[in-house]
């Protein structure tokens, strides 16, 4: 549908809807988000941003199916008790994917819990990712081998740290992007605030990533802000805020793919907020039903990220029954070797608890990796002598 609204340049391509009638306005994100590919797989006439070639949605696609598979399989392992925990992105996958896309090497991602996939999508190890969630590493990866750092669980904590390396970068006259995600919810932190003003004053090269997807556990959105969007909170730190339907892997690509290029050609900081839904419980550990309706989620149904763009790449002929195969199969792939490597039990010595956080340590944790390394001893004789090594069993 056109409007008056999705006319003119994106605030992050240094325009404003319409023509901005001010610097000020320049920095607002439009009315309605940016949407290139509709949600029945016709491109929209929104000319803010341009569409992203065939070949390159096409790449982007595959990794979606990828993505989809990922989030299954993790769920799966999760009920057959091989993962702890696993805050699936199902209904998600074009913000995973998008996000790792836009970045080059020399870039750094700074990704929530919530993004496995993203951090897949970016290069890591999909066994060494999940190692966290099953509990038996600090992280499953070294941040430094793909510019990726660790999965973050306090919410907006790995902003600051974004913009730290950002600012690092800066410093060094290094061409690094940071792109750094958060969710709604996080945007209620304290630390949210602190990251964007730094951000905004030093110049410095980050983008940061919302991915609205209207739930912070169960509170939703409207609880959480009363801003006419998240993406309107950038003018108040002096940086461009910009709006993208979330399930829209086009848009997602342009809209990031431009406050990409932004940053790396000295332009500084920008916002972009996804519009999305949380289509899964937040974890296994939470039940959605107790504070949303099966309606609700259904609405969302029809918006789903990966029909959309299998419908228009189909209608073009990009992707043909062969290639869907191919990706099926690459996807089964990956997902059969997720299935094997966590099938494998893995010999975990517990007393690494106590390493790789402080290079010396402080005197409780001395005195608990002490205990520790007694009980583990006691057990080894119990072992040994063939009884338990329990009180019951009349060691302790
Ligand atoms: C500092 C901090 N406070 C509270 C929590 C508990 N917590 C974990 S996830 C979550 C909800 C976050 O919602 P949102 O930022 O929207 O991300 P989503 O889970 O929807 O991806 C909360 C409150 C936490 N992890 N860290
Ligand atoms: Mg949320």
């Amino acid at each position: 549908m056109s409007t008056a609204t999705n006319k003119g340049r994106g605030s992050l391509m240094g325009g404003a809807p319409g023509g901005a009638p001010s610097a000020a306005h320049a920095l607002l994100p439009s009315d309605e988000p940016v949407q290139l590919v509709d949600q029945h797989g016709h491109p929209t006439d929104d000319e803010r941003y341009p569409l992203p070639d065939g070949e390159r949605l096409l790449g982007a696609y595959g990794r979606l199916v990828t993505g989809r598979r990922i989030n299954d399989q993790a769920n799966a392992l999760v009920r057959q008790g091989r993962l702890a925990v696993y805050p699936s992105s199902h209904g998600q996958e074009a913000c995973q994917v998008a996000a790792a896309v836009v970045l080059g090497g020399e870039d750094w991602l700074f990704p929530t819990y919530r993004d496995t996939v993203a951090v897949i999508t970016r290069g890591v190890d999909p066994l060494e990712v999940l190692t966290l969630l099953r509990g038996d590493w600090h992280a499953g990866y070294d941040p430094y081998e793909h510019r990726v750092a660790t999965q973050a669980t306090p919410l907006a904590t790995q902003l600051l740290h974004a913009v730290g390396v950002a600012h690092a970068a800066k410093l060094r006259g290094e061409p690094t992007v940071v792109l750094a995600m958060c969710g709604d919810g996080a945007t209620s932190e304290g630390d949210f605030h602190e990251a964007l003003n730094f951000a905004a004053v030093f110049h410095v090269p980050v983008v940061f990533f919302i991915q609205n997807n209207e739930f912070a556990i169960s509170v939703p959105l409207k609880n959480q802000t009363v801003a006419p969007s998240l993406a309107h909170k950038a003018i108040g730190y002096g940086m461009p805020g910009e709006r993208v339907d979330g399930n829209d892997l086009a848009a997602l690509l342009a809209v990031l793919g431009a406050a990409v290029d932004r940053a790396r050609d000295g332009g500084g900081p920008s916002l972009v907020e996804a519009h999305t839904y949380r289509m899964q419980a937040h974890t296994n550990a939470d039940d959605a039903t107790r504070y949303r309706s099966a309606d609700d989620v259904e609405r969302w149904v029809p918006r789903d990220p990966i029909a959309r763009m299998r419908t228009y790449l189909r209608t073009l002929d990009l992707l043909t029954d062969e290639g869907e195969r191919a990706l099926a199969d690459d996807a089964d792939a990956i997902a059969a070797a997720i299935r094997k490597g966590l099938n494998t039990e893995v010999d975990v010595n517990p007393a690494e608890l106590f390493e790789y956080v402080y290079t010396e340590k402080t005197s409780q944790l001395r005195e608990q990796a002490a205990l520790l390394r007694e009980e583990l001893a006691r057990d080894a004789d119990a072992a040994a002598a063939g009884t338990d090594g329990s009180i019951e069993g009349g060691r302790r």
